[in-house]
This record gives structure tokens, sequence and C-alpha cells, in this order.
């Protein structure tokens, strides 16, 4: 059974006979997966069919048709994997609050069970959704460890106050997950066949070129996940923090997506024989960092502009407002990479071509932002729009608190005083040299 706190009650409901839904969004995968496992014992409870409905909308933050490519290709997968479980997989165009109404009408759906997202247009989805249906709507936060509201009940001032409230909390939520049924009961009808094609020609994002290294959907992401156990785990200490080498794990975009589990790699890790110190060095990552990004969006309402600084962060960044920048670069030069640092024109080149920016890569990156342009805010918005724009794991509460992280000083402390960033940590050119080959990494990204 699903552990009862990782459900939320979003609105009580009258309790009728009929299906039960999934409205999926973050976690798109059928394998290890909370919000699914619990639809489905409500529905085994209930003696009825069970189904998943994903609500495409036309635009989201920003996303190009490199995100909306690699998702719709993953989705295709989720179909495919859902119909052998009698689970009918139904693709709905529009904003969740017109669309599910009708849907759940169409289908009598008795209950709606939906993943949990801090973001703040999930948020307004899920409100303006509540207040069309008269069913019960739950929440399952499927993509943290543990449950974001139980991981702490306010935001966290830093991964250091956070970390002793998730080790306490792992022995009751790292636990293996049950497997998905085969649903006992059948869809009443023949559900639609998808038309994917219609569906992509009612996006209206722009246009980026799609990446061709990594492969969406469940089985790439574990095909990933044990290829990295295997030959890349036991150097990640050592090598995460060296962009000319390919030490992380490249699983942010199925992490984005949800096309695999923080938990199933949580405990595949633990399983690993590459020694404790690489173990515990991703799982600080992979859990810590990670959900501590989560209970940063789910707590604080500012979590993508300046009001969400630390106070001691807004007062320094307001104190240095009229210092002379080095240089001021237009968002169309950082975007293009013409800038005199070579190194930071690599890093912004590799996240356009690549569409997955070095991990170290990212902090030097947004604070040189911070460093050439009029304005911590402008700084923010920048970071954010090119961010979202060419990365594919974009749009997800790590990159809100990574960029909060550099510009802002969320999580981080106080550091030695100096012009434009006042106490906010600084990097340097001359600080990535004396920690890896720059003209390594800036050959790599060329040949890219
Ligand atoms: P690995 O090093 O293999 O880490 C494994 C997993 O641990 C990651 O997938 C991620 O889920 C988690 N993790 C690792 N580092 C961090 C971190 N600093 N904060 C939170 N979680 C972390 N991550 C995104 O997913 N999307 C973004 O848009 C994003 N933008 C960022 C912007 C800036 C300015 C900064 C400083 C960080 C950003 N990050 C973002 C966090 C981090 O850089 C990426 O998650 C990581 O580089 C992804 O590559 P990986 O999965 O190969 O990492
Ligand atoms: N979630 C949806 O429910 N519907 C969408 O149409 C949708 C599009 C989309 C495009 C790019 C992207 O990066 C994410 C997208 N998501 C969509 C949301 C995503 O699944 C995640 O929930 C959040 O981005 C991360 O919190």
């Amino acid at each position: 059974m699903t552990n009862a706190k990782r459900i939320r009650t979003i609105r009580e409901g009258a309790i009728k006979k009929g299906p039960v839904a999934l409205w999926m969004s973050r976690d798109q995968r059928v394998d290890d997966n909370w919000a699914l496992l619990h639809a489905q014992e409500r529905a085994i409870e209930n003696r009825v069919p069970l189904c998943t409905v994903f609500v495409l909308v036309p635009r989201f933050l920003g996303a190009t048709s490199r995100q909306y490519q690699f998702m719709l290709d993953g989705l295709r997968e989720v179909e495919s994997r859902l119909s052998e479980k009698n689970i009918p997989f139904f693709l709905e165009c529009g904003p969740p609050a017109a669309v599910l109404p009708r849907f759940i009408r169409k289908w009598g759906i008795s209950a709606l069970v939906k993943d949990f997202d801090p973001l703040r247009i999930k948020a307004e989805w899920t409100n303006a959704l509540a207040q069309e249906v008269d069913i019960p709507i739950y929440e399952v936060d499927a993509h943290n460890v543990i449950p974001c509201w139980v991981a702490s009940r306010k935001q966290e001032f830093s991964a250091r106050t956070f970390r002793p409230k998730i080790q306490r909390l792992l022995p009751e939520f790292l636990d293996e997950f049950p497997k998905l049924k085969k649903h006992p009961l059948r869809w009443p009808s023949r559900p639609p066949t998808i038309d994917w094609e219609k569906c992509t020609r009612f996006l209206d994002a722009e246009h980026v070129p799609e990446v061709t290294w990594i492969k969406p959907g469940e089985r790439a992401a574990r095909r990933r996940l044990f290829d990295f156990i295997e030959q890349r785990l036991l150097h990640y200490p050592v090598r995460r923090n060296d962009p000319s080498t390919d030490g992380q794990s490249g699983l942010s975009p199925y992490l984005h997506f949800g096309h695999i589990s923080a938990q199933r790699i949580a405990l595949e890790i633990a399983k690993a024989d590459a020694g404790k110190q690489p173990r515990e060095a991703f799982l600080e990552e992979l859990i810590v960092r990670r959900e501590l990004a989560d209970n940063y969006c789910f707590y604080n309402a500012h979590y993508d502009t300046f009001q969400g600084f630390p106070e001691w962060a807004k007062k320094t960044l307001d104190a240095h407002r009229n210092d002379r920048r080095p240089y001021i670069y237009a968002k169309e030069q950082l975007e293009s990479g013409h800038t005199h640092d070579p190194l930071w024109n690599a890093a912004q080149l590799e996240m356009v071509k690549r569409g997955k920016m070095h991990g170290y890569m990212r902090m030097y990156w947004a604070k040189k932002i911070l460093e050439w342009t009029p304005s911590p805010e402008q700084a923010q918005e920048i970071a954010i729009a090119l961010n979202d724009r060419y990365e594919i794991d974009g749009r997800d509460p790590n990159g809100y608190a990574g960029i909060a992280w550099s510009i802002g000083g969320v999580h981080d402390r106080a550091w030695a005083e100096r012009p434009v960033f006042g106490k906010i940590r600084y990097m340097s050119y001359e600080g990535c040299r004396s920690k890896f080959n720059i003209e390594e990494y800036i050959a790599h990204v060329q040949a890219l």
C-alpha cells in the first residue's frame, strides 16, 4: 500500500460508482509511480476500472519543440506500456480546468488522483479544476523520496538544516515499490487512438533543434541509470565538478519528465558496490539537493524572482546596485555566446547545442550573468529564460532554486564582500582554471 503520508486530499467529494482516473503531469512513467499505484489501489478497492489522462497545453513556461518532442516521445511509451495493464491512456489538449471536467463527465469518473508539483502553474491548474468538479481529488507526491510536505513544514534555510530531516525520514520512505497490477477490470469501451501528429500541430512552441545524444522514455532512463552505476558512479565524487570529463549521471532530463523515479535511482545506488563515499556523494545531490529545490518552490511563492532571496542577500545586492559592471551584455549577446569570456561562451554553446550544460558550469554561467547585466532582477530573468529555452531539464524546481542560489544566495551563506556581488558567493575564471582543464572543456564543446 502507498504510505498515507504521500497522499493529500485536495478536495473531498461525493462518493460515486465509476472509474478512477490518474491525471498524470509531472511523473510521466508506469513503473515506480506512487500516484499511479495509489489510483490503482482506489480503483481495486471500489472494484472499478482505472485510466490515466495527460492534459497537453500548447505553451508551457517557455518550452520549445526540443522539450515537447522529448516529452511526447516519452508519453508514447507510457501509452503502450499502460495498454498492457488494462489501463487506457488518454491525451486531452487544452487548459486542464476546461478539458478535465468534460473528460470526467464523459466517463463518469468517480475520483481523480494527481501527482505533486510545487510550481505555481500547477497550483493554479489544480485550484481552477477543483472549482469545476464535485468529485474527490487526491494528490500524491510521486517525485520525491520524502513527500515534500512531510520532509519539512517550512522553507529550509540550507542543505545543512534540511539534511538531518531527510536522513531521519529515509528509513520510512526509501522503501521498495509494489508492482503495478494488470488491472482486473477492463475499461468499458475501446479508448480512442491518439493522433500524435495532430497533438504536435496543436502546440504553440518555438522551434529549437531537438537533441539526439539522449533518447526519452522509461527504458532509456533505466539503461542510463545502470550504465552510470557500472561505469561512472565510482569516480562521481571527483569528476562530478569537472566539466572536461563525463562525470555526471545525465539523468536530469529523465528526472524532470518523471521518466524515472528518484526513489528507484536511490534504491539502485544504495545497492551498488561502488564504495560508500561515491554512493553518499550522489545521494546527497539526488535526494538532499533536489528535494531542497522542491522545498524552496513549495514554500516560497517568489521562487523565480528577487523577492524570494533571503533578506541578507537582498540587502547586499541592493547596496551594490550602482557598482560599475565590468561588462554589460544584452540578452541576445549572452544567448549567442558572444562575450569576452571563452569559458562562459562554451558553457552557453553547450546548453544551446546539447540541451544540457554541465552542472558545475551552470553555477559559473549564472553568476557571470549577474556580473554582466545592469541589475539582479534582469540577471535572474535572463538566466531563467535561457535555461528554460534550451535545457531539456528546464522549467524545473531545480532550475529556479539553482538560479536563485547563484544570483541570490538562496541556500548559501554570505561571503567576503566585493563589487556587484556584495556578499553573494563569487566565482572566477581563474578559480575554474585551478579546478579543471578549461581548454579541454572548450574543445569538447566545440566538437559537439
Ligand atoms: P548529477 O550530478 O548526476 O546529479 C544527479 C541528480 O541530482 C540530478 O539529476 C538532479 O536531480 C540532482 N542534482 C544534482 N545537482 C543538483 C543541484 N545543484 N540542485 C538540485 N538538484 C541537483 N537542474 C535541473 O534539473 N533543471 C534545471 O533547469 C537546472 N538548472 C540549474 C541552473 C543553475 C544556475 C544551477 C546552479 C543548477 C541547475 N540545476 C538544474 C541543478 C543541476 O545543475 C542539475 O540538476 C544537474 O547538472 C543535472 O545533471 P545530472 O543529472 O547529470 O547531474
Ligand atoms: N505538464 C503537463 O501536464 N502538460 C503539458 O503539456 C506539459 C508540457 C511541458 C513541456 C515542457 C516541460 O519541461 C514540462 C512540461 N510539463 C507539462 C510539466 C512537467 O511535466 C513538469 O511537471 C514540470 O515542468 C516540472 O515541475
